[in-house]
């Protein structure tokens, strides 16, 4: 019984771990979950869920490739905030990290919701400090012109999993679930707001589409029936037209 009381404290919550391909989300998330390490380049998208703090959180990966990227837009609607992993190890992809991310914060569903940007692979050497990410995405600008609530942490995913995980990652992740309880209920009765317009939207799609289904099957139908009349009539024209000769001849 008093477990029952426990567990229906806990706050639900959704949390995307976004970034492009091969900042460390899915190893970010296997680290949170306790388990192996080792990962794939995600395709897609997949959800796990893990208990933090007195939240019970669903996480969204996202595949962060160029292809994929796209789909994200279907599932910021009912984010709580956002973990955002930036690959610190490369100064090569910092133009497309900027370019991503100030895409992401400018989203409607996203500005204004709290961002946890984690500097992963802080083990490989000749990484990026922490300022110099600041300053190649020109965060401070991104997060205050987007009204973002944002913290920087730096992390190595790699460092451990479960007990051994990086203690910067869970306590980011601290961060996020703190500053998420200060917004709850802002960001609650906007996520049901932004939700119902994603539902109506849908179903305006959906009526849409069996509209233009109705008026294609309409349209077939219309040619058939056409192309029915048309060989009929060629069968009347021709029946008449041997009946005259054969008339003629006779
Ligand atoms: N050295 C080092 N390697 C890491 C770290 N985190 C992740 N990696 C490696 O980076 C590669 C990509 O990691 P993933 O977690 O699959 O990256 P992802 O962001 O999920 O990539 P997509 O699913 O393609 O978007 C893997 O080989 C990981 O082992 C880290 O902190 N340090
Ligand atoms: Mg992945």
């Amino acid at each position: 019984m008093s477990n029952e009381i426990y567990f229906s404290d806990f706050r639900k919550i959704t949390i995307a771990v976004l970034g492009i391909d091969s900042a460390g989300k899915t190893t970010i998330i296997n680290a949170l979950l306790g388990e192996p390490l080792d990962t794939a380049p995600t395709v897609g998208f997949t959800e796990e869920k893990i208990q933090h703090e007195s939240y019970d959180i669903t996480l969204f990966d996202l595949g962060g490739g160029k292809k994929i990227r796209d789909i994200w837009k279907n599932y910021l609607a009912e984010l709580y905030g956002v973990i955002y992993v930036v690959d610190s190890s490369t100064r090569d992809r910092t133009a497309e990290i900027k370019e991503n991310l100030t895409k992401l914060l400018q989203n409607p569903q996203v500005s204004g919701k709290p961002l946890l940007l984690l500097a992963n692979k802080q083990d490989i050497e000749g990484h990026m400090e922490e300022v110099d990410i600041c300053e190649e995405l020109t965060l401070e600008e991104l997060v205050n012109q987007n009204k973002c609530p944002c913290n920087m942490v730096t992390c190595s995913a790699i460092k451990g999993t479960g007990k051994k995980i990086d203690p910067n990652i869970k306590n980011g992740l601290t961060w996020l679930c703190n500053i998420i309880s200060q917004m709850y209920q802002k960001l609650e009765e906007r996520i049901a707001k932004d939700m119902e317009e994603v539902e109506r939207k849908r179903k305006e799609e959906n009526q849409l589409r069996a509209e233009r289904v109705r008026k294609m099957k309409e349209e077939r139908y219309h040619d058939i029936s056409c192309r029915l009349y048309r060989n009929k009539v060629k069968r009347f024209l021709s029946a008449h037209i041997r009946l005259c000769i054969r008339t003629r001849v006779e």
